[in-house]
């Protein structure tokens, strides 16, 4: 019988929810996403459950919960562990697979590698691993990498991009997505989403150019992780995205470096851009799904009409201005962005 099931943050299944969320963890440290996502969504769920769940029949109750993951939530009520989470921990790989999972650029599959090649410690890959550019800047960073970023931070670096922005390129719009649009009071890293207001001017690689080289200049990008434009044509929408992955860190002494998205998109695409780097990631699934649901295809790119089976965008693009437009499409009432988690 759970007695005192309530926690200092108030949901009455804490307890269930931190054990569901290690194992999602290391399900997708140990690469197998399909499993860590159905964690996620059973976690997503029972955040939405406003009283301590007793019984096997309320688990089953819950949307999204298959079995093997019911019994495994029977399992914490009952007995407070898991012996399936208990197992994973004492894995000897599980550990250095998470250690090697924090370093910025390093997928699961180069983790698995860094163990198959013998490496154990941050130091090893240091000294020994092949790394790219991007995972050099990811281990030298390591640990303000893995630090979150306070609210009031990203707000403050959301400043400094704005302004250099607007001295360097008139005309621009700008909206931090992401964890930050969605509320939270802590961030993984910055994700600024940018366009011209006027919808006629066009993107192009001199538009972004002095807007990185300015904000280098005045020392607040620091590093370059990834930088490219993507004149897509898979997507048959003539879509000219670019983006920049870096580095920057606040003038004040002791400041962190912290990990910045720039996204730069064509006006027309602003609302589903919005949309898609606002999240959550488990929100974009359960959107796109729903929209594959009433032939339609949702993507970062645009909301299309009558798909067909072959060509991903074959369909023709809807108007969509807003982000209200786009759940209108798909018969959704709107969701503002810190109701976007699940
Ligand atoms: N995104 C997605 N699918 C992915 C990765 C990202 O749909 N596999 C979208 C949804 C995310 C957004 O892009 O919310 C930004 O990606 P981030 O990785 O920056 O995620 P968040 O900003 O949501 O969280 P964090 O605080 O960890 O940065
Ligand atoms: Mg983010
Ligand atoms: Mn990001």
């Amino acid at each position: 019988e759970a007695s005192s099931s309530t926690s200092i943050n108030g949901n009455p299944n804490e307890k269930i929810i931190e054990k569901l969320k290690e194992m999602s963890k290391l399900y997708l440290i140990t690469n197998d996403k399909g499993r860590s996502i159905a964690y996620q969504k059973a976690i997503e769920a029972l955040k939405r459950c406003t009283h301590p769940i007793r019984s096997y029949e309320e688990i089953k109750a819950l949307p999204y919960v298959k079995q093997s993951l019911a019994d495994k939530i029977w399992e914490i009520i009952r007995t407070n562990g898991l012996v399936k989470l208990t197992a994973f921990q004492s894995r000897d790989d599980v550990a250095t697979l998470g250690l090697f999972a924090g370093v910025w650029g390093a997928g699961a599959e180069t983790t698995k590698q860094w163990f198959a090649q013998g490496f154990r410690t941050l130091d090893d890959l240091r000294k020994r691993a092949r790394l790219t550019r991007a995972q050099q800047i990811g281990l030298k960073y390591y640990d303000d990498f893995n630090a979150r970023i306070p609210r009031d931070e990203v707000t403050r670096i959301e400043t400094i991009v704005k302004q250099t922005a607007n001295e360097a390129v008139p005309g621009l719009m700008m909206e931090t997505c992401g964890s930050y649009r969605r509320l939270k009071p802590s961030c993984g890293d910055i994700d600024i989403l940018i366009t011209f207001k006027d919808g006629k001017r066009h993107l192009h690689e001199s538009i972004l150019s002095p807007l990185i080289d300015k904000l280098k200049a005045i020392e607040f990008l620091t590093d370059d992780l990834i930088n490219h434009s993507e004149t897509s044509s898979s997507t048959g929408n003539n879509s000219e995205q670019m983006t920049y992955f870096g580095v920057c860190r606040l003038p004040e002494p002791g400041s962190l470096h912290r990990r910045i998205d720039l996204i730069f998109i064509p006006a027309n695409e602003w609302a589903c851009s919005l949309l898609y780097f606002t999240g959550s990631a488990l929100f974009n699934r359960s959107m796109r799904r729903l929209a594959r649901r009433l032939n339609m295809s949702l993507s970062q790119h645009g909301l299309y009409n009558g798909v067909g089976v072959e060509k991903i965008h074959a369909g023709q693009a809807l108007h969509t201005p807003t982000e209200e437009s786009i759940f209108q499409y798909l018969n959704l009432p709107y969701r503002a962005p810190e109701d976007r988690d699940h």
